[in-house]
């Protein structure tokens, strides 16, 4: 699933759940046209884009978390190979842009917080720093949301990044990519 990587020596991936914006964030990167869907698990297989000149690619990966209709045995093994391709290419890896949405990301982990459970954003931005891959936090769909700083704050509490979140914005950038909202 996960062997069709370009060699190269530089590379950005996109990570996050699934329907969060990935694939419609690279698409507003590299101008390329990649897959994006209404319905969550609409990329399987890694997108790369192969900038060779440059010996840069950059690498957009499957979503994890809910799907409806995808047993869970299949979406575990998802977010295992993504961790394990971070984890195989970190050296190479300068910037892991962790794509939430802002609508629905602090319901997702306030619900998925517990005892014995970490919610898999908060997972995730912990383990790409864990793995010496600087996290980018790319707030998408920010259309849809009234109250930004509120929301922005609320992550950074989340992630254990002191707000105000005006403080952090080397780490969390709200987005809302042009090609998502026009084609509403
Ligand atoms: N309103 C709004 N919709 C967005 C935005 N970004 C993406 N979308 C929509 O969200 C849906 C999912 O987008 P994708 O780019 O396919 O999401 P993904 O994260 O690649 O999903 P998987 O491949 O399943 O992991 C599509 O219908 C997009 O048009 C945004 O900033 N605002
Ligand atoms: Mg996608």
């Amino acid at each position: 699933m996960f062997d069709a990587r370009p060699d190269r020596d530089a590379e950005v991936v996109l990570v996050g759940r699934s329907n969060v914006g990935k694939s419609t964030l690279m698409r507003e990167i590299t101008g390329h046209t990649f897959n994006t869907g209404q319905r969550p698990g609409v990329t399987r297989k890694p997108n790369h884009y192969d900038w060779a000149p440059q010996d840069f690619v950059v690498t957009d990966l499957p979503g994890f978390g809910f799907m409806k209709g995808v047993p869970d045995d299949v979406r575990e093994q998802i977010k295992t190979d993504v961790v394990r391709y971070v984890e195989a290419n970190a050296e190479k890896i300068l910037v892991g842009i962790l794509v939430v949405d802002g609508k629905s990301v602090i319901d997702i982990i306030d619900r998925h917080s517990g005892p014995d459970e970490i919610p898999h954003d908060v997972e995730m931005f912990h383990f790409l720093r864990e793995v010496g891959v600087e996290p980018v936090v790319a707030v998408n769909k920010m259309d849809k949301v009234d109250d930004e700083d509120q929301r922005l704050n609320d992550l950074c509490d989340r992630l254990g990044l002191h707000p105000p979140w005006q403080q952090w914005q080397e780490t969390i950038a709200p987005s809302a990519p042009s090609a998502a909202v026009s084609a509403r």
